[in-house]
């Protein structure tokens, strides 16, 4: 859908024995991430039926990263929705700006880390569903 995408990133293991030793994602500025990063942080310690978001951004643009457990992400529009589940450190889920978002299915000890192309502004956020409806009409029809 428009503004987000799956992204893969490099799963590096140990041909002799993978599962023993696991495996090593490396993941560099400009060449894997879209923007230059600004800010980065982490999201732990959820119990089940928690859910977060409930939110767009007007500028921002960011990379969600399961590094452990899996949890799921609802991302809409007022045109179109899906919900994508993050289940291992190699995937990245791109959301650009005027994507409202949910999170939600927090396996046990899960931890989300995003990248962000901007210092925190509580400014770009539109947390009510309807303001935020009006101007993504908006946005996507352009
Ligand atoms: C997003 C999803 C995936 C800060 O002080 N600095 C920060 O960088 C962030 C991200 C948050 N905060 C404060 C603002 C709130 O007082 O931390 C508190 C919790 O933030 P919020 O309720 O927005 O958290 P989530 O999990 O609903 O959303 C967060 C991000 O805010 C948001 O940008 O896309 O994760």
């Amino acid at each position: 859908m428009k503004n987000v995408r799956l992204m893969d990133f490099r799963y590096i293991q140990d041909p002799d024995d993978a599962e023993f030793y696991g495996g090593l994602v490396p993941i560099e500025g400009a060449r894997d991430i879209p923007f230059e990063i600004k800010r980065i942080y982490t999201i732990s310690g959820m119990q089940p039926g928690a859910r977060r978001g409930y939110h767009s951004h007007r500028d921002l643009e960011q990379v969600l990263i399961a590094l452990g457990g899996s949890i799921k992400i609802l991302v809409k529009t007022p045109f179109e929705e899906e919900v994508i589940t993050l289940d291992s450190p190699a995937k990245g889920l791109y959301i650009g700006p005027m994507i409202w978002r949910e999170m939600f299915d927090f396996s046990p000890n899960s931890t989300l880390m995003v990248l962000a192309s901007k210092y925190y502004n509580e400014g770009d956020y539109l947390r009510e569903y309807e303001p935020y409806e009006r101007e993504a009409r908006e946005y996507f029809s352009k």
